[in-house]
C-alpha cells in the first residue's frame, strides 16, 4: 500500500493499513533518531494496537480521564512507541495533576521526534502521571498485567456499588498487552491466578507470542504450554494465528466481550520486526535501532516513501477521528447525560463518585477515629490499626483492602456487619483476599488506586521484599496507596531471622516519595492513619508491631498529633534544655521513654523524640527540625530495632545508634531484646557515655 497514492479516495481497508504502517514507521523513526529503544515489537503489534484502539476501545481522546473509559495497559512497556503513536494519532488531550483538561495534545509529533529525550512526552517507557492517556507505568515486566487485575477488580466493585437499574455508570473493560517477559515473571502468574479465581470477565490480556526475548529464541528458557497454563487458571483462551489480521483480532476481542464468568487470554502469533528483511523474527529487532539502511528496506517493504521520516500521511488522523474519536465522543456524551440523570435520581451516590474522582474524602471521615486511653500494658500496633481500619471502612464507602492471607495476624480484617468478602459472586465485599501473593497484591493495590478507590494491602513486614517492586511503582506513579506491614521487628521472636526485618525500613525509606511510618503507640497509629488518608499523591507504608506497646499518657507526654510532622518532642527535662536527645520509632519509643525517666532520676537532662517518619520530618521547615533536634545538642542516641543504616543523619558524627548490624535470631522477645541491646538501661548507658558520665 502506497502512502502517496492518493489519486482516488482510499477504502477503509487501505486506511486501516495506512494507519497501521504509520504506527510502525513512527516507531521505527523515533527509535532510529533516539539511537535507542525497541522498534521490533511496535512493528509487530501495530495492527493489534490499531484494532484495539480504533475499532474497540471506548476511550474519548478529548477526555482521557473520563471515569467510564476502557483501560488499555501496555505491559510490555519497552514497546512504548506503540502508545506514543496512538496517543498522538488519536489526538489525545493532556490533563494535569489537578485533573484539569489542558487542551493541548498529550503527545505531539515533536515529542515523538524527541523520543527518550529530556522532558519529551514520549519517554522510554509508559509513565503514568507524566503522559496523559497512560493508565499505569510499565517497564518492569509483569507489573502492567498484574496491575490490570486491580483495575478489573475495581470495575467490578464500582459497578456493584454505583450501577443502578437503567444506570450502568461503570461498565468498562480492561485490555492489557504483554509479551514473553511478562508471562515469565512471577507477578503475572500470581495475578493471573487470582483473576481466574475471581472470574474477572472484564479483563482481557493479549499475549504477543513472538518466541523472542533479548537473548534469542524463547526456547532457551521458556517452553511451557502457556495456553494450558491459562486454561488451568480458569481463563478463556483464544488464539489469533496472524498478528496482521485485523478482522480476526477484532473477532477475538468481541468473543472476549461476550464471554461471561472468566477473563480472556488471547494468544497472538506475531513476528517481531515485521517487515524488516534482515531483522524480522530475530532478537536483533528487540532492543536496538534497525540502522539507516534497514530502515529504508523496511519502509520499502511496507510500500512507504523510503526517505520520509515521521510521516503521518493525509487521512490517517481523520481515520482515527472517525473511529475511536467518534465512538469515544458518543460514548462519553451518552455517559455524561446518563450521569446527569443519575445525579438527579441518586444524588448521594453521584457525589461519592465526584469525591472519589478528585481523591477527596467524605466530610466527617475521621470523626469516629478512636482515642486510646493510657495503658501501661498497652495495645499492639496491629490491634490499634485493626480498629482504625474498621472505622475508616465504615466512614469512607470506597475504602477497602485486605491481606495476603494474613488478615487474622495483620488484624486487617474488616469485621463489621456487612463488610463482606470480595469474590466473583459478591463483588461488593470490602475484604480483599489476595491469597499468598504479596507481589501481585501490591500491583493490584496500584490498579485499584489508579481506579480511584482508596485501598490497602497487608502482610508481614519481612515480606515487603516480595512486594517492593510494585510499591516502588506506587511511589513513581504518585498513588495514595497504603500497605499495612505488621510484625515489624524482633517481636516475631520465635519465628527467627527469616521473619525478622532488619534492612527493610532503610530500604523503604530509600524510595523517593514513599511515606514510611512506624508509629510508637496506639494513638500514634491513629494519627498515622489520619495523616496517610489525607495524602493524594503519595503512597504510604505503615510498619506496626505485633506485640503490645504501652499507650502513653498524653497529658504527661506530648500529643500524638506530632506524628503529622514526622518527628516531635515527646518528653523534655524540666526547663526544656536537653543535654542529650533520645530518638526512637515504633516499639523503641516506650523504651526511650523508660530510659529518659531513668536519666532524669539521675539528674541528666534528656529529651525523647518520637520519630515515626523520616521522610515527613525531612519535609518540615528547617526551623521546626532544629527545634526538635537543636544543632547545639550533639549527644544523641537513636534506637530502632532495624538496621542502623542511615541513622547518622540524625545522630551526627558524635552520636550513637542502637540498632541491628546482623540478622536476628530465634528466641523469645525478651531474650532477643537482651541479646541485641534493646533495653532501657542500655539506652541510658549509651546516653551517659556520650555525656562522659558513667
Ligand atoms: C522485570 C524486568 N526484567 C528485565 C527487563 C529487561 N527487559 C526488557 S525487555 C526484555 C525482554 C522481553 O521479552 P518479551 O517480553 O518477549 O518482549 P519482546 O522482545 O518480544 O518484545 C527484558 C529482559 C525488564 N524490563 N523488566
Ligand atoms: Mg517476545
Amino acid at each position: 500500500m502506497s502512502a502517496t497514492n492518493a489519486a482516488e479516495p482510499m477504502t477503509n481497508a487501505e486506511l486501516d493499513q495506512l494507519s497501521v504502517d504509520t504506527i510502525r514507521t513512527l516507531s521505527i523513526d523515533a527509535v532510529q533518531q533516539a539511537k535507542s529503544g525497541h522498534p521490533g515489537t511496535p512493528m509487530a503489534l501495530a495492527p493489534l494496537v490499531y484494532t484495539v484502539w480504533n475499532r474497540v476501545l471506548r476511550f474519548d481522546p478529548e477526555d482521557p480521564i473520563w471515569p467510564n473509559r476502557d483501560r488499555f495497559v501496555l505491559s510490555n512497556g519497552h514497546a512504548s512507541m506503540l502508545l506514543w503513536s496512538v496517543l498522538h494519532l488519536t489526538g489525545t488531550r493532556a490533563v494535569n495533576a489537578d485533573y484539569e483538561r489542558l487542551g493541548h495534545p498529550s503527545v505531539s509529533l515533536e515529542d515523538i521526534r524527541r523520543f527518550r529525550q529530556l522532558d519529551s512526552k514520549a519517554p522510554g517507557h509508559p509513565e503514568y502521571h507524566w503522559v496523559s492517556g497512560v493508565e499505569t507505568t510499565t517497564g518492569p515486566l509483569g507489573q502492567g498485567v498484574a496491575t490490570s487485575v486491580g483495575m478489573a477488580i475495581a470495575q467490578k466493585w464500582l459497578a456493584n456499588r454505583y450501577n443502578q437499574l437503567g444506570f450502568p455508570i461503570f461498565d468498562y473493560n480492561i485490555y492489557a498487552v504483554c509479551g514473553d517477559g511478562c508471562l515469565m515473571e512471577g507477578v503475572a502468574s500470581e495475578a493471573a491466578s487470582l483473576a481466574g479465581h475471581l472470574g474477572l470477565d472484564n479483563l482481557c490480556w493479549v499475549y504477543d507470542n513472538n518466541h523472542i526475548t533479548i537473548e534469542g529464541q524463547t526456547n532457551l528458557a521458556f517452553s511451557e504450554d502457556v495456553a494450558g497454563r491459562f486454561l488451568a487458571y480458569g481463563w478463556n483462551v483464544l488464539r489469533v494465528g496472524d498478528a496482521n489480521d485485523l478482522d480476526r483480532i477484532e473477532r477475538a476481542l468481541s468473543v472476549f466481550r461476550t464471554t461471561k464468568g472468566r477473563p480472556t487470554f488471547i494468544i497472538l502469533d506475531s513476528h517481531i520486526g515485521y517487515g524488516s528483511p534482515h531483522k524480522q523474527d530475530t532478537s536483533a529487532a528487540h532492543g536496538e535501532p534497525l540502522g539507516d539502511e534497514e530502515v529504508r528496506l523496511t519502509k520499502r517493504s511496507y510500500g512507504w516513501p523510503v526517505e520520509a521520516q515521521f510521516l503521518v500521511p493525509d487521512g490517517v488522523r481523520e481515520h482515527f477521528a472517525a473511529g475511536i474519536g467518534a465512538r469515544g465522543a458518543a460514548a462519553r456524551s451518552g455517559w455524561t447525560a446518563l450521569f446527569a440523570s443519575y445525579r438527579a435520581a441518586y444524588p448521594e451516590l453521584a457525589s461519592e463518585i465526584d469525591q472519589m474522582q478528585r481523591r477527596d474524602l467524605p466530610s466527617g471521615w475521621d470523626r469516629n477515629l478512636p482515642v486510646f486511653p493510657t495503658d501501661a500494658k498497652g495495645l499492639a500496633g496491629r490491634d490499634a490499626s485493626g480498629k482504625v481500619l474498621n472505622v475508616l471502612a465504615q466512614s469512607i464507602p470506597w475504602f477497602l483492602g485486605g491481606s495476603a492471607d494474613l488478615g487474622p495476624s495483620n488484624k486487617t480484617t474488616l469485621a463489621y456487619e456487612g463488610a463482606g468478602s470480595f469474590q466473583a459472586g459478591s463483588p461488593g465485599g470490602k475484604n480483599l483476599h489476595f491469597g499468598i501473593r504479596e507481589h501481585a497484591m501490591a500491583a493490584i493495590v496500584n490498579g485499584l488506586s489508579l481506579s480511584k478507590l482508596r485501598v490497602f494491602g497487608a502482610t508481614f513486614f519481612i515480606f515487603s521484599d516480595y512486594a517492593r517492586p510494585a510499591i516502588r511503582l506506587s511511589a513513581l506513579m504518585e498513588l495514595p496507596t497504603i500497605i499495612v506491614f505488621t510484625h515489624d521487628a524482633m517481636g516475631d521472636g520465635e519465628d527467627g531471622p527469616t521473619h525478622q526485618p532488619v534492612e527493610h525500613l532503610a530500604s523503604l525509606r530509600a524510595i523517593p516519595g514513599l511515606v514510611t511510618l512506624r508509629p510508637g503507640d496506639a494513638n500514634e497509629v491513629v494519627e498515622a492513619y489520619r495523616y496517610v488518608m489525607q495524602l493524594r499523591h503519595q503512597p504510604a507504608v505503615l510498619v506496626l508491631s505485633r506485640q503490645p506497646l504501652p499507650t502513653l499518657d498524653r497529658r504527661t507526654y506530648a500529643p500524638a498529633a506530632g506524628v503529622a510532622r514526622g518527628a516531635y518532642v515527646l518528653a523534655d527535662p524540666p526547663g526544656k534544655n536537653p543535654e542529650v536527645i533520645l530518638i526512637a520509632s515504633g516499639s523503641e519509643v516506650s523504651l526511650a521513654v523508660e530510659a529518659h525517666e531513668k536519666l532524669l532520676a539521675e539528674g541528666i537532662r534528656s529529651r525523647v523524640v518520637s520519630m515515626p517518619s523520616w521522610d515527613i520530618f525531612d519535609n518540615q521547615t528547617p526551623e521546626y527540625r532544629d527545634s526538635v533536634l537543636p544543632p547545639t545538642v550533639k549527644a544523641r542516641v537513636a534506637v530502632e530495632q532495624a538496621s542502623t543504616f542511615g541513622w547518622e543523619r540524625y545522630v551526627g558524627g558524635s552520636g550513637h545508634v542502637i540498632g541491628m548490624k546482623t540478622f536476628g535470631a530465634s528466641a523469645p522477645l525478651k531474650a532477643l531484646q537482651e541479646k541485641f541491646g534493646f533495653e532501657p538501661h542500655r539506652v541510658a548507658a549509651a546516653a551517659k557515655e556520650l555525656l562522659g558520665r558513667r
